[in-house]
């Protein structure tokens, strides 16, 4: 049954059977010191704000039974999947693969891949191991999202002009209407977090919609 959300630049009707949650990249390699995001120069304590929101969701979604969908960015052991453009763009002070505290930066199965424990993926939730920015290049989410009949996306995780936008621009050209969750996502940069929420509501709304996380909760309970 569709069911309303308040969302700018205007509210839309959603149908829940056909809807997932989409969390991107809530790891402890971007939200927690000593991780990819500190290397790059950042400080990593202005993710902090988009977890309890990000759960809030979470907890909805699960009860009222809509898929949900974490993905984590992460290289293979070997970095046979990172591109040497993105091995050596900009200047951290550890590169991708190199040893940190959490392990080897941005590394499958190292221990700051990992989705941070507030917003662990239960079993039987798929997770999408990514190499780039965008949840649908390189992965299987296409088809997994077209197997299940999902027609909209509820997006939230960090950081919201990175792998956020890029995800939702991929799933906008792919026929997804995307409802972005604004108090859910979170940058580094917060002028590029306001900016980035305001491209996708620009235009009339030019390639999704942007909605709080308090607007989704309502419309999952
Ligand atoms: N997940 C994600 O956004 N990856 C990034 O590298 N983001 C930055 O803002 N650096």
């Amino acid at each position: 049954m569709p069911v309303p959300i308040e969302a700018e630049p205007a509210s839309l009707s959603v149908d829940l059977a056909a809807t997932a949650l989409i969390i991107i990249d809530m790891q402890r390699d971007f939200l927690e010191p000593g991780g990819f995001g500190e290397t790059l120069g950042n400080d990593v304590s202005r993710l902090a704000a988009a977890v309890p929101p990000c759960r809030a969701v979470l907890d909805a979604a699960r009860a009222a039974g809509l898929l949900v969908i974490h993905t984590r960015e992460g290289h293979r052991p070997d970095l046979s999947d990172a591109p040497p453009a993105k091995l050596e763009r900009g200047a951290p002070t550890a590169r991708i693969g190199a040893p940190g505290p959490m392990g080897r930066i941005l590394i499958r199965g190292e221990p700051g891949h990992a989705i941070v424990p507030a917003l662990a993926p239960r079993p039987g939730e798929p997770v999408i191991d990514k190499p780039g920015k965008g949840a649908f290049y390189a992965t299987g989410l296409g088809p997994l999202l077209s197997a299940r009949g999902i027609t909209t996306l509820m997006v939230c995780g960090v950081t919201t002009e990175v792998c956020v936008h890029t995800t939702v621009r991929e799933a906008n050209d792919r026929g997804y209407r995307c409802v972005v969750l604004a108090d859910a996502c979170a940058s580094y940069i917060p002028e590029f977090h306001e900016a980035g929420l305001a491209m996708i509501t620009a235009q009339g709304g030019i390639f999704g919609w942007v909605a709080s996380s308090a607007a989704a909760v309502a419309a999952l309970r």
